[in-house]
């Protein structure tokens, strides 16, 4: 697999994120935490992580543009490309000392995303997907389940978090889902969900609520592993809608069904 300069220079700060991510997590207890939002926080572990990935992209390509969790929106001279960072995606994991937590990195080019890493440095995975060039972990190509039907499948979720509405809505799509799969699944990072739905080890998922910075590199590699991705009402107005339903194409269009099923008062 030979993987593009671009997209070294991507591993190189996820993989780097990765390491000072992996320090901060053994000494957890001593880190600074604050309150962004209602269940919403960030550590010093979130914004060192940040500083070396925007410090390594910075370096490489000086003029891109930048959409960052914590620093938020950065104009470069070039807004033709633009990087999507999440420099710890699973913060609620990271601060309770469960291992399921990334950085992911996404590049854009005229709006359409070309390159996505997502790191997991705790089990040491890292999944890499270009456009038009397959999607890996580590060196393994992936691709997405092959299971055609829902009662056979694994689905992975998030589910709304303190401070978000449709709690009600999110509680019946859940019922449906439930009622018509082999099982459900919630990692609390939407970067991993999707990278195991990449891998084959989700069969689909689904989630409300999202930013582009917590699924952009997840969505090319679902793409690039033959899967299929839409908004809820199976558009793709995905990061317009914040929402995402992704499985092979049978799955994928499965779920979105019952997705839509009237939801039916308890
Ligand atoms: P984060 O850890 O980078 O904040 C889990 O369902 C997803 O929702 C994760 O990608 C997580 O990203 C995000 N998330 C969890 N709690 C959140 C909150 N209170 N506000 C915004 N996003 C949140
Ligand atoms: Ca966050
Ligand atoms: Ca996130
Ligand atoms: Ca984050």
């Amino acid at each position: 697999m030979a993987r593009s300069a671009i997209l070294n220079v991507m591993v190189q700060a996820a993989m780097k994120a990765g390491r000072s991510l992996a320090r901060d997590f053994g000494e957890v207890q001593n880190l600074q935490v604050s309150l962004k939002g209602p269940g919403d926080y960030v550590s010093q572990a979130d914004r060192r992580a940040e500083e070396i990935v925007y410090a390594e992209l910075k370096r490489a390509r000086p003029d891109y543009s930048f959409l960052m969790e914590e620093r938020g929106e950065i104009e470069g001279s070039d807004s033709q490309h633009r990087w999507l960072v999440d420099p710890l995606d699973g913060t609620t994991n990271f601060l309770h000392g469960i291992p399921m937590f990334a950085v992911s990195i996404a590049l854009e080019r005229q709006g359409q995303i070309v390159a996505g890493v997502i790191y997991n440095p705790a089990m040491d995975e890292l999944y890499t997907a270009e456009r038009g060039g397959g999607a890996f972990l580590n060196d393994r190509r992936l691709r997405v389940a092959a299971r055609a039907k829902l009662q056979d499948a694994v689905i992975g979720t998030g589910v709304p978090h303190l401070g978000r509405g449709h709690h009600g809505n999110y509680l019946l799509e859940l019922r449906n889902v439930m009622g018509e799969t082999a099982g459900i699944r919630r990692l609390g990072s939407a970067a991993l969900d999707l990278a195991y739905v990449a891998a084959g080890r989700f069969d689909g998922f689904w989630e409300d609520a999202l930013s582009p910075w917590d699924i952009a590199a997840g969505m090319l590699l679902i793409r690039e592993a033959g899967g299929f991705l839409s908004d809820k009402n199976g558009g793709q107005d995905i990061f317009g809608t914040k929402s995402i339903v992704a499985g092979n194409e049978a799955i994928h269009s499965a779920l979105l069904k019952v997705l839509k099923k009237p939801v039916k008062p308890a």
